[in-house]
C-alpha cells in the first residue's frame, strides 16, 4: 500500500521519518512543490487547488492514503481534499500540537506560518484544547520559505525575530509549521534553557498507521521511498540525507 504525503517542501520529512521508523516496509511516495512553495502568504484558494492537484496526482501514482504533513494545507485544505477522494481513502491531516503543550506549560507560544497563525481552524484548537493555559500565536515570517532554500542567514534571523516575539515566561512553543522541526537545533538555541518544544510528527504518523490497519487491506510493501517535486527540486538530496540519518527524529513532544 503506497502512503503518499504532501507538503509545500520540506516539512513533510520529519511524519515520513516517524512512520519509516514505525512501519520500516512501507512504501511512500513524497510529494512537494518547491515552484509553488511557500503555500504559507499564498491565498487561500490558490492553496487549496494546488493541494487538491497534488491529491490527484498522488491517487495517479496509485496511493491509497493521503498524509498532509503541513499545517497550512490542512487547514486550509484538508475538507476539500476529503470531499475530493470520499470515504474510501483516509486522509490525515496535521494539526498543531496544542493540547498536549497546554497540558503541562502555562504559557504556550504556537509558531507557525502567517496562514497557519490567522487560522480560524487554530483559534479555534486553542479555544477547545488550550485549557487554562495562555496562549499566543506567532507568525515566523519567512521561516519555512528559507528552510526550503537552505539559506541559513535568514533561517536566523526568522528564528530570532521570532523569539523576540514570544511573550516572556513562555515554557512551551509548539511548532505549527512541519518545516520547523528541522531546524530544531537553532531553535532551542534560540529560547531561553529550559523551555520545552512540541511538534505533531510522530502524532500524525500514528493516526497514519492506526487509519491505514483500519482499511483492513494488505498493507506490506518494500519500504521503497519514492519524491516527486514540482519544478525545482535541488533541495532534496541534503534534505534524503538528513532522512536517512534518522536526525528528523528529534522534535517531539519533551
Ligand atoms: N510545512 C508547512 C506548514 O506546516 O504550514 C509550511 C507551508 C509553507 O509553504 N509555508
Amino acid at each position: 500500500m503506497i502512503v503518499a504525503l504532501i507538503d509545500s517542501g520540506l516539512g513533510l520529512l520529519p511524519t515520513a521519518a516517524w512512520l519509516r521508523k514505525l512501519r520500516p516496509d512501507l512504501d511512500l511516495l513524497l510529494l512537494n512543490d518547491p515552484d509553488g512553495a511557500p503555500w504559507g502568504p499564498k491565498p487561500e484558494q490558490w492553496v487549496i487547488d494546488r493541494v487538491l492537484d497534488t491529491a490527484r496526482l498522488a491517487l495517479g501514482e496509485g496511493a491509497e492514503v493521503l498524509v498532509l504533513p503541513c499545517n497550512t494545507a490542512s487547514v486550509t485544505a484538508l475538507e476539500h481534499v476529503r470531499a475530493m477522494v470520499g470515504p474510501g481513502v483516509p486522509v490525515i491531516g496535521t494539526v498543531p500540537a496544542i493540547k498536549p503543550a497546554a497540558a503541562v506549560c502555562r504559557k504556550v507560544a504556537v509558531w507557525a506560518t502567517a496562514a497557519t497563525t490567522a487560522s480560524a481552524y487554530q483559534a479555534d484548537l486553542i479555544t477547545r484544547f488550550g485549557g487554562d493555559a495562555d496562549i499566543t500565536g506567532v507568525a515566523c515570517h519567512g521561516l519555512a520559505d528559507a528552510i526550503d532554500r537552505g539559506d541559513l542567514a535568514v533561517i536566523a534571523e526568522a528564528i530570532a525575530d521570532a523569539a523576540a516575539r514570544t511573550p516572556a515566561d513562555t515554557e512551551g512553543i509548539v511548532l505549527g509549521c512541519t518545516h520547523y522541526p528541522l531546524v530544531l537545533d537553532d531553535i532551542l538555541a534560540a529560547l531561553p534553557p529550559g523551555v520545552r518544544v512540541f511538534d505533531s510528527a510522530e502524532a500524525v504518523a500514528g493516526q497514519t498507521l492506526r487509519r491505514m490497519d483500519a482499511l483492513d487491506r494488505p498493507a506490506p510493501g518494500t519500504g521503497a521511498v519514492r519524491i516527486l517535486a514540482s519544478g525545482r527540486p535541488a533541495q532534496l538530496p541534503t534534505a534524503a540525507a538528513a532522512f536517512e540519518s534518522g536526525r528528523l527524529l528529534g522534535a517531539t513532544p519533551a
